[in-house]
């Protein structure tokens, strides 16, 4: 399915006088507001492929219709996304959930929707039907070489095809670890997938990242190899400059200040990237700033700050992805959430009067320090985000749009009611 642009357009000239309203009033609070939405207009975040059906749990999937069966139709469905919202340019897919037939096509058909290649992501946390060994005991650091060849070679097939997409990472996120004490030798553990995360980087071309995932628990409830982002960072510190941490927000023990991680890995030049989601609990894959919202200011306060004082490139110099794979919301509306609550995030964490803040903190002025962050989240930036997606021919209000073209009914209409998107 694809959007017309004259329908997008019919949205926004019959919101466009209450929009400039609010965005007048927006313009006159925020002193930097045309720097922001030039940034917001620049500024773009990953689709996985994998969230675009219906998220299940190991109690059961309550699967909505219209999902997509293959490669192509999840293309589609980013391409939707991103003629929504003009900040969806990019697919991550997960080998082998998504292994590309027939690379020119596919790469055409990413480019009739403006799409690009976002990291590739390997699967070494499922047997696949032809393998001939079993992860069932993890598998870079299986105690058992072959086993971790097999692992490291399924890597190294994940960066061809990413090569033959015009991918430019590798995001690797390993299930290894135990289930009891005593089941593994931690060191071990540790120099095995060390060694086997070596020869995988061996093979990385000159002009790629390997993003390394942390995640505290799940599905080992004992230990975790790669469990948090000291350990991430160990390895991917001995592994050489390509190697990065990719921080999932989900995979934090409870109140980790991951806002304080981020502004230190970004300082030791060695924050890769995001997945984010929103969680209560553990790895929840919530929307996006759907129960924390302040905390995701607080992550791209520090990323801004981080970034500037670099002189990073805001959109370019680090991965931004969604990792969220929702139960019972339609997925496309879910990820339309999760990119405008992120946008929001970065807009406030922009309009941040760091010059004052600066000066705050070097008078130990807490209470400023805390009014001028508040004030910040506190003001409304909405039309700043809908003000760049007018800019670049992208609908005011999305998920308004989505359901007033019927877009889950059309896409039931064209693919059944009883799909299954193919991955998790
Ligand atoms: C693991 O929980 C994770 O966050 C990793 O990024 C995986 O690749 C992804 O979810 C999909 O299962
Ligand atoms: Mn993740
Ligand atoms: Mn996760």
């Amino acid at each position: 399915m694809l959007l017309d642009s004259y329908k997008i357009a019919a949205h926004n000239d019959d919101l466009l006088k209450s929009h400039s309203n609010k965005l007048n009033f927006t313009l006159s609070e925020i002193a930097n507001a045309e720097a922001i939405i030039q940034k917001l207009i620049d500024f773009q975040i990953a689709i996985p492929s994998w969230a675009l059906g219906t998220g299940g749990t190991r109690f059961g999937r309550f699967a909505g219709g219209g999902e997509p069966r293959s490669l192509e139709e999840k293309i589609e469905d980013v391409g939707l996304l991103h003629a929504l919202n003009n900040a969806s340019g990019a697919i991550s897919l997960h080998i082998p959930w998504d292994i590309p037939q027939n690379y020119n096509e596919i790469k055409a058909l990413a480019a009739q929707h403006n799409l690009k290649f976002d990291a590739v992501n390997s699967n070494t946390f499922q047997d696949q039907a032809d393998s001939k060994y079993s992860y069932r005991y993890g598998s870079l650091q299986n105690v058992n070489k072959a086993i971790r060849k097999q692992a490291v070679d399924h890597n190294i097939e994940v960066i061809k095809h990413g090569i033959e997409l015009g991918s430019d990472s590798l995001t690797v996120w390993l299930a290894d670890g135990s289930n009891f004490p005593g089941q593994l030798n931690f060191r071990n553990a540790y120099e095995n997938t060390l060694e086997s995360l070596q020869e995988i980087y061996e093979a990385l071309p000159a002009d790629w990242k390997l993003f390394l995932e942390y995640k505290s628990a799940e599905p080992n409830f004992y230990s975790t190899t790669v469990a948090d982002w000291g350990q991430s960072y160990s390895y991917v510190q001995k592994l050489g400059d390509k190697a990065k941490t990719l921080v999932d927000l989900g995979h934090h023990l409870p109140n980790a200040n991951i806002e304080q991680i981020v502004s230190l890995l970004l300082m030791e030049n060695k924050l890769g990237g995001f997945h984010f989601n929103d969680s209560k609990y553990g790895d929840d894959d919530l929307t996006a700033g759907a129960l924390k919202p302040y905390q995701l200011f607080l992550i791209f306060n520090e990323l801004v700050e981080g970034m500037d004082t670099r002189g990073m490139n805001h959109a370019k110099d680090l991965g931004w992805m969604i990792d969220a794979s929702h139960n019972i919301k339609d997925p496309l509306e879910d990820l339309l959430q999760s990119v405008e609550a992120i946008m929001i995030a970065y807009a406030q964490a922009l309009s941040v009067d760091r010059k004052a803040l600066v000066q705050a903190q070097a008078e130990n002025d807490v209470v400023r320090a805390q009014e001028i962050l508040q004030n910040a989240f506190r003001t409304d930036v909405r039309a700043l985000v809908a003000e760049a997606r007018l800019r670049s021919g992208a609908a005011l209000r999305p998920v308004e749009l989505y359901r007033q073209l019927n877009v889950r009914k059309e896409l039931i209409g064209e693919r059944g009611l009883k799909t299954m998107a193919t991955g998790l």
